[in-house]
């Protein structure tokens, strides 16, 4: 194996960045006109402006063209036979020996995807025509409550890659969503979540989902658990569990269990990975609020992604260009933090589902044969819906001492047309990349603040509060409207960069280990915290947390 950092091109970037350390993006604007149009690109409705980034032109008169030497540390990290590996069911997750084929789900009925010699494509549309059929089934009143009444709320009872999808696409297609039906998400065990919900909702109108993929997640069983014992609290009998609990799982077993008629079950397959399962029967919940018209659609604008992957070449392949610059921001420029930042209120949980789907994925110290990994890995993934972070958190990102490479996220068009609201909010996002990237030197503030009238004294003293150094670097994507096809496409764009990330560090993305040791932690401590009795088998903090919580809360037997 060769590692990362000693492929040509590792060393041939390193040596690029010491040359390009004082070269600001101001200047490479002022004395490049066609930047813009030669950093761009525009794949399955996704447009992207990569310019303001730290990126020499040899288009433009630089002796090295940074993107090129980014292009060729892909070329020489195997990153298009590693993708065509995935696409074609390989074993791409080797720690759990599966493939990931998330491609599978989103691919047309004709399309020929084998795992073990056989074509899983007819499966998967025979789970998708279910899902259509129970979701208009909901939909248009025909699927009845125990009394005879149609549905009005569902609850969608899940965690991670069983929640955050389903829960974001919702959200982020809420203007799509079906009158009569709401939708509600439980996934933390604090009973508070359950509570707040059930007490929102009537056991006579309402369906559970149970999403979870192993169908053993300690949290997804409790709630689901207490949810069912809440409907036979009301007048509804045991059969009555039928017409109000359907579940999503690759656990036939478990489900009927629990008690879910397995006819009720919507299956899926242990070659989708939990966080990207939302193509699966894990949007059940975004079938049912959607319908399954824009449902396909979803799929479809993913689809249309995964081609523009598949066949693009890497100099123009939108999730390669991103993941490119992300390894050369963490691991040539220093910079170890990704901000996301959609202008777009209904995308208030992206910046969530995209942090489980990168710090999961590549949060990651050991390259695929085991050894350890002496180059940085995934960033740390965070972010909010601007305007609101302007007002908060942008402070650090024009005058902090990190420097935190962000996507700006914006569709052209509004769902919800309002007065100028629009032109507001595409002008604040413009703006404020322009002012991450041009900054306000020293003498613009002094002249600014002469003309003010302010005295040289005030002046000196507060030239350093109000300058900005600028030279931050922003990609900025944009759609026409954030409807089902452009937001599946997005989706699509963010798992195929973080794929090429890992391809680049050499790391496995798609097991979870670290997730993995959280749900074995917990049912120690928990049969410990319940048995009523001293605790001292862990280290001294844990067992004075562990004890302090048995006598406080008087379960010392
Ligand atoms: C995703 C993770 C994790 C998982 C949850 C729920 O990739 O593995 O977030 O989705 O732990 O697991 P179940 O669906 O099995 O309940």
């Amino acid at each position: 194996m060769t590692r990362p950092e000693d492929r040509p091109a590792w060393h041939a970037l390193d040596a690029h960045r010491d040359a390009m350390m004082d070269t600001t993006l101001s200047t490479l604007f002022d004395q490049d006109p066609g930047r813009f149009d030669a950093l761009q690109g525009e794949a399955a409705g996704i447009f992207i402006d990569f310019s303001k980034n730290h990126l020499l032109r040899a288009a433009a008169g630089a002796q090295e063209d940074t993107h090129a030497l980014l292009v060729q540390l892909a070329v020489e990290s195997d990153v298009a036979a590693k993708r065509d590996a995935m696409f074609a069911g390989a074993i791409v997750n080797p720690t759990e020996h599966r493939p990931a084929l998330h491609v599978a789900l989103r691919a047309p009925r004709n399309a020929d995807i084998r795992v073990d010699g056989e074509n899983v494509v007819p499966e998967v549309h025979a789970v998708l025509d279910r899902v259509c059929t129970f979701s208009e089934r909901v939909r248009e009143g025909e699927w009845l409550g125990f009394t005879g009444k149609p549905i009005t709320d569902v609850v969608n009872i899940g965690i991670g890659g069983s929640d955050l999808g389903p829960l974001m696409a919702t959200e982020a297609l809420a203007p799509f969503a079906h009158e009569r039906l709401s939708m509600h998400y439980v996934s933390n065990v604090d009973g508070s979540h359950l509570v707040s919900v059930l007490k929102r909702v009537n056991p006579e109108t309402t369906l559970f989902i149970v999403a979870s993929k192993t169908f053993t997640t300690q949290e997804t069983l409790t709630n689901a658990r207490s949810a069912r014992g809440w409907f036979l609290e009301s007048k509804a009998t045991d059969k009555d569990v039928a017409r109000h609990f359907v579940a999503v799982s690759t656990n036939d077993e478990a489900v009927s269990e629990f008690g879910i008629d397995t006819d009720n079950m919507f299956g899926f397959w242990d070659w989708v990975g939990g966080r990207y399962s939302l193509w699966s029967s894990i949007g059940l919940s975004v079938a049912l609020c959607i319908g399954p018209e824009r449902y396909r659609q979803f799929l479809a604008g993913a689809h249309a992604m995964d081609r523009h992957f598949a066949e693009a070449p890497l100099e123009s392949n939108l999730p390669v260009t991103l993941a490119l610059l992300t390894v050369w921001y963490n691991n040539f420029l220093g910079c170890n933090s990704h901000l996301i930042a959609p202008y777009d209120q209904y995308l208030h949980r992206f910046p969530a589902y995209l942090q489980q789907l990168t710090m999961e994925s590549n949060g990651k110290s050991v390259h695929v044969d085991g050894s350890r990994v002496d180059v940085e890995t995934g960033p740390i993934v965070w972010g909010e819906p601007g305007t609101n972070g302007q007002h908060a958190y942008f402070q650090l990102l024009h005058q902090g001492t990190h420097v935190i490479p962000t996507d700006f996220i914006v569709p052209l068009e509004s769902l919800n047309p309002l007065g100028e609201h629009h032109e507001l909010l595409l002008a604040n996002c413009f703006a404020q990349s322009e002012a991450l990237m041009r900054g306000k030197s020293g003498d613009a503030v002094r002249a600014e603040m002469r003309d003010a009238g302010r005295s040289d004294a005030e002046i000196d003293a507060l030239v350093g509060h109000r300058s900005f150094a600028g030279d931050r670097p922003s990609n900025t994507i944009t759609v026409q409207r954030m409807d089902a096809a452009a937001l599946g496409a997005l989706i699509a764009l963010y798992e195929h960069k973080v794929f090429v990330e890992a391809a680049i560090w050499d790391i496995a993305p798609f097991d979870q280990w670290g997730v993995e040791l959280g749900k074995q932690l917990a049912k120690t401590v928990h049969s410990e915290l319940s048995a009523g009795k001293t605790v001292s088998s862990h280290d001294a903090s844990t067992n004075g947390l562990m004890n302090r919580a048995i006598k406080r809360r008087g379960l010392l037997a």
